[in-house]
């Protein structure tokens, strides 16, 4: 059963902050905002198949603008780079054309909410003992989440498909909504030398560590994108998020570009679970 607060987690005007937010940072390469434009043409149009040909047909736009947006992502999809005008004019034109689609998906969020609620009730009925599940019991990212920031007293474990989550409210039954902490951590299988670009976007605050290494801190900086490019051997690699929250909405975003390819979430395939937070 899907958890309420997954279905919220991929609101546009996040995803939208975001993009302008790497867009607008003078140090980063465009490219780091691709996922975050991508996501928001594939909220917007409903996760088209091929994304250079649904806007090709895409009524909200300029005959002109149809044939300049499939141009610049068919140019994404063969590896090519973009400018940061062109993604600035795409998030300028997502912003103007996604409100009413918005409040389409807000309301079927809402009614895939009450769904999943009436769900719960019934399934308490049948076994009296249910609870609201956060996360899933498969997935290679593991998730521990602490009441307090500083890592420490009673925590909740759960596995996750990728280190993607908006919480409204508290990240687990358990855990308080509110000035919580969480630690996602994988283990990366290489089977070649990859250069890896890492974006991360967070509220409140995150680090990024790579075996051990710190190769990202936002701690103190909430929902501004961060960068950061590794070179990385083949073998296995420990992956670590430490994040927390102060008050509010929280959220963690993990994507990466594997030797220059198109930015996504890491792929499940090449990510393994392990049970200890510690090591691979
Ligand atoms: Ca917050």
């Amino acid at each position: 059963m899907t958890a309420p607060d997954e279905l919220s987690k991929d609101s546009i005007e996040d995803v939208l902050a975001a993009a302008e937010a790497l867009l607008h940072d003078p140090v980063a390469s465009p490219r780091f905002a691709v996922p975050c434009v991508r996501q928001a043409w594939a909220l917007t149009l409903k996760d088209p198949p091929e994304l250079s040909a649904a806007l090709r047909e895409h009524e909200a736009l300029s005959e002109a603008q149809r044939g300049r947006f499939a141009d610049t992502w068919k140019l994404l999809e063969d590896g090519e780079s973009v400018t940061r005008g062109e993604l600035l004019e795409q998030v300028r034109v997502l912003r103007r054309t996604s409100a009413p689609t918005n409040r389409r998906m807000l309301y079927g969020a809402w009614a895939l909410m009450a769904v999943a609620l009436l769900g719960i009730l019934i399934l308490r009925m049948v076994s009296g003992s249910v609870g609201i599940t956060q996360g899933s019991s498969v997935g290679p990212w593991r998730v521990e989440v602490f009441a307090i920031k500083e890592f420490r007293g009673p925590s909740a474990v759960f596995r996750a498909a990728d280190a993607d989550f908006k919480w409204k409210g508290p990240p687990h039954e358990t855990m308080p909504k509110d000035k919580f902490a969480t630690r996602l951590t994988t283990c990366l299988e290489l089977d070649a030398p990859t250069k890896i670009d890492f974006v991360m976007v967070a509220n409140d605050g995150a680090r990024l560590f790579v075996d051990g290494k710190k190769a990202l801190n936002a701690w103190n900086v909430s929902g501004k994108a961060r960068t950061v490019t590794r070179q990385l051997a083949a073998g296995t690699h420990h992956i670590v998020i430490e994040h927390h929250d102060k008050r509010g909405t929280a959220s963690i975003n993990l994507t990466a570009s594997l030797n220059g390819g198109l930015p996504g979430p890491l792929a499940p395939a090449l990510l393994r679970y392990s049970d200890d937070p510690e090591r691979c």
